[in-house]
């Protein structure tokens, strides 16, 4: 397909007011008549077309203003349909088309779940369903009547509140209408009709509205719908509170389905959900399945403000919507659980799968300027990297600026179709910054280098930091402009309290400085003793940051620090430090440091039991080969830091026998963020422990195995005991196996535990598995959890130095591609870290990447990952 440019961006020529929708359900062929009331933009080109976008569709019956349409006046593909000289400047348009709900393995469009049928329309879904201008600035106020056999579908629902239903005379069907007067963007349209169970509740917002609440999940899960549901409402009660948001319907939907190509999806009134983000019971669900759910519930509702009543003017603006709606979900998630170990986890994430992605050929801005296929920019660039975007404006602006600008944002475009511009001049104008060197964020890619040096004056008791700071190059752009960085920081003292922050006789405001050259200086003063400086507090700016803290330095930071996330971060400094030397073929010295300052973080009672567990847990496989930048042989990562491993198990092996011991409980499961950072502790405890795989390590592990009454504990011990090639393990797998089998959930953490082993024979494992019965090609929940889970978190496996895991993901891809593009386009971008690896495997994964580029007849979809990933 032709790259579409936002430099060409026009406003669409004609405009549709309303849009009444009739679809009679039917497994394969369900009739869809919509009604569009167009009308000629005042700002379009005299005299437009009418082109409306299609997708696989067949045209059965076209009228105009009533009277049937003579195949002279249009033109009509799957792909399209023209009016090129239409009548008027306002006209109604009535298309029947046919679609068939079960051919559609893609999931975009209408398609068939459990024998239920459901949407998905964003981004371009909706042209499956009819023609239309099928762009995120047209808004329409959408009727939907839906049609169905009572039998096969008695639950029949759609966007905004219902009108009417009953049966349909003379006949074993029956109707539902919906309407939405919200006028919203066709990717926001959704329909739902099966057989589902209801869990209903309700919720009355701050100015009294009563909003009808209503879970569907599949008849004998409802009890799993709990959590969700009370998720859902805190986050109704947080968006009025922190936000001033209410929410504008009368019902509010969740519909819970089992083959979903994401997480979940927003549709006005009636999100349809990915199961994975909606079931959960303590039998079934890990305290991070719990937190997911409660993230993703979040930020579905909180895209009623920031997606649905101001969405995006085009695709390019994504982040416009996603980056601010994933700052919103960080932010209720960290005000319902501790902010720190939030904080913590998010960056790990953003580390992980941005700084990954900003790093290699699939780079691109958080807006992009540029596309092929926009179902491959659902990114970690456009999400991840989008929220911390919105988060350093509110450091920039504080809390009261960034509330004032968010409240004039919404007061501005409530109801509109904007863009990144429209979003900074709100803060602008609110606050009187000028943000324009900070709108670089939305159109430079690649991750800021941010190099700090400090010189200590003892005469003049001055501290002065000289900050450097660069972008690198990335697809597309070699030159980059300086950013503009706010770099939290303090000057910690020899007693560990923070030092007074003054820059001259000036104290810096909410301890931010803010990096706007490519060089700079700032020169603290007033110190009595010589400080450490404690930087990118709170990982303030998403950069990686290269400090001359020396390893005394960490060690003094990770005891000391008032910033609990740069605690966290100079033991995870040092720990990378060691580990990067050492993968190198230098030596692993500073080892008993590491050790000192970890058994003394372990040891701290003060300390919350979810953030030692984080800091304790090591730099992954994939940030220690990021750090390392080229020639990387996941062997040598791996071996390096299983003997860190081995060597904090072994010699913390007292103190972490005790904190297994004392974190032990009776009490009931409850999956509260206090009761999960304890089990989180105490696994991570159990971990190290059995690294070794000594028989006292591994029969711990297996007696909790045994004994456990949650899922968290279970998985837990589990996933110790796959790490040992033992007769424990089998006999594991299979009485997990036995006792889960028709829990689908619950099957696909046990596919993923097996892809992850990093063993010779687990490639052999997961081709075997995908003929296990339990596993199927068409949903991707199953290839995501056994082929997505080997791709992208078993680096060993899948970059095999024989290129047999290279060779295998693009078997599956190019087998999954007829099937379901996005899920295949997903799989292969596991590819963007190739480049860095030693010459054998790269060589291996280019030739991978080679032969699914030269397949004839790829999808867009495929076809963009695979030449961007070669570029
Ligand atoms: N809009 C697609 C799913 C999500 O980000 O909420
Ligand atoms: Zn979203």
């Amino acid at each position: 397909p032709q790259a579409v440019r936002l430099a060409d961006y026009r406003p669409p020529e004609w405009l549709v007011d309303t849009v009444d929708l009739d679809v009679a359900l039917h497994p394969t062929q369900t009739r869809v008549t919509a009604r569009l009331a167009l009308r000629r933009n005042p700002e379009g080109t005299p005299d437009a077309p009418v082109i409306l976008e299609g997708d696989g569709l067949t045209l059965v019956r076209l009228a105009l203003d009533g009277a049937p349409l003579a195949g002279s006046s249009f033109e009509a593909s799957p792909e399209r349909l023209a009016l090129r000289h239409p009548p008027s400047d306002a006209f109604t348009l009535e298309i029947e088309t046919l679609v068939d709900p079960t051919a559609n393995t893609q999931l975009m469009g209408l398609y068939r779940t459990s024998n239920n049928y459901c949407t998905q329309c964003e981004p371009e879904g909706f042209r499956r369903i009819t023609y239309f201008p099928d762009r995120p600035d047209v808004l329409a106020v959408y009727t939907t009547r839906i049609e169905a056999e009572l039998d096969e579908a008695p639950v029949l629902l759609g966007n905004g509140n219902l009108v009417s239903s009953g049966p349909v005379l003379g006949a074993s069907r029956h109707f539902a209408v919906w309407h939405d007067p919200w006028p919203k963007p066709s990717y926001l349209f959704a329909l739902v009709g099966g057989k589902l169970a209801k869990v209903s509740d309700s919720f009355t917002t701050a100015s009294g509205r009563q909003v009808e609440l209503g879970i569907y999940v599949e008849e004998g899960k409802e009890a799993r719908a709990g959590y969700a549901m009370d998720a859902l409402k805190r986050s109704m009660r947080w968006d009025e509170e922190a936000f001033g948001r209410e929410y504008d319907l009368d019902v509010f939907n969740i519909v819970a389905v089992s083959d979903f190509n994401m997480g979940a999806m927003e549709n006005k009134g009636l999100n349809v959900f990915n199961d994975k983000y909606v079931l959960a019971s303590p039998q079934t669900a890990t305290d991070a399945d719990y937190s997911g759910i409660e993230g993703v519930i979040a930020h579905e509702y909180f895209h009623n403000w920031t997606g649905n009543r101001i969405t995006c003017r085009d695709w390019f603006q994504l982040c416009l919507k996603e980056g601010l709606t994933v700052f919103r979900d960080q932010e209720f998630s960290s005000d319902q659980r501790s902010r720190p170990v939030k904080r913590i986890s998010d960056v790990r994430m953003l580390k992980a799968a941005q700084f990954t992605e900003d790093s290699g050929p699939l780079a691109h801005p958080v807006r992009p300027e540029t596309y092929r296929e926009i179902n491959n920019f659902y990114t970690a660039t456009v999400y991840e990297k989008g929220s911390e975007v919105v988060r350093m404006l509110k450091t920039l602006l504080g809390e009261e600026g960034f509330r004032k600008g968010m409240d004039l944002y919404f007061e501005r475009h409530d109801g509109e179709a904007a863009t990144i511009e429209d979003f900074l001049a709100s803060f602008a104008d609110a606050t009187g910054h000028d943000l324009s060197q900070f709108a670089l964020w939305y159109s430079q890619s690649g991750t800021p280098t941010l190099e700090v040096k400090g010189a200590w004056d003892e005469a003049a008791g001055t501290y002065r930091l000289d900050v450097k700071q660069s972008v690198p190059p990335t697809p597309g752009q070699s030159e980059k402009k300086p950013m503009v960085i706010p770099l939290a920081l303090g000057l910690v003292g020899p007693d560990g309290a923070d030092m007074p922050l003054m820059l001259g006789n000036t104290p810096v405001e909410r301890g931010v400085v803010e990096v706007t050259q490519k060089e700079q200086s700032f020169l603290f003063t007033g110190l009595d003793a010589k400080p450490v400086p404690s930087l990118n507090r709170g990982f303030s700016a998403p950069v990686n940051l290269k400090s001359d803290l020396t390893p005394e330095d960490r060690v003094f930071l990770a005891a000391h620090d008032g910033d609990p996330f740069n605690r966290f971060d100079a033991l995870q400094g040092l720990a990378l430090g060691l580990l990067t030397r050492a993968a190198r073929g230098g030596a692993a010295d500073g080892e008993a440091a590491l050790i000192d300052a970890a058994g003394r973080l372990l040891a701290d009672a003060a300390l919350d039991p979810a953030f030692k567990a984080q800091a304790l847990a090591l730099p992954g496989e994939g940030e220690i080969a990021r750090e390392l930048g080229s020639d990387v042989d996941p062997d040598a990562v791996f071996a390096v830091r299983k003997a860190l491993r081995l060597k904090l198990g072994a010699a913390l092996a007292g103190p972490l026998a005790e904190t297994y011991a004392a974190l032990g409980t009776a009490a009931p499961f409850t999956p509260d963020a206090a009761s999960a950072g304890r089990r989180a502790l105490r696994n991570l405890a159990l971990d190290y422990l059995a690294v070794s795989g000594s028989d006292e390590g591994v029969a711990r592990a297996q007696a909790q195995f045994a004994a456990a009454d949650n899922m968290t504990d279970r998985m837990a011990a589990l996933a110790v005991l796959a790490q040992h090639d033992r007769p424990e393990r089998a006999a594991a797998l299979d009485a997990f196996y036995a006792r889960f089998e028709r829990d689908a959930l619950v099957i696909d953490k046990w596919f993923t535990l097996q892809a992850q082993i990093p063993e010779a024979g687990t490639l052999e494992r997961v081709k075997a598995l995908m003929l296990h019965p339990a596993f199927s090609m068409g949903n991707p929940n199953r290839v995501r959890a056994l082929v997505g889970a080997f791709a992208a978190t078993n680096p060993t496996q899948f970059n095999r130095a024989d290129g047999a895991g290279h060779a295998f993901l693009a078997d599956v891809v190019l087998s999954l591609d007829a099937k379901n593009p996005q899920v295949a386009s997903r799989l292969l971008s596991a590819f963007k870290t190739w480049r860095q690896l030693e010459p054998g495997r790269r060589g291996h994964a280019e030739a991978a990447l080679r032969r699914v580029a030269d397949t004839p007849g790829l999808s867009p979809d495929v076809a963009d990952i695979a030449t961007r990933s070669l570029g």
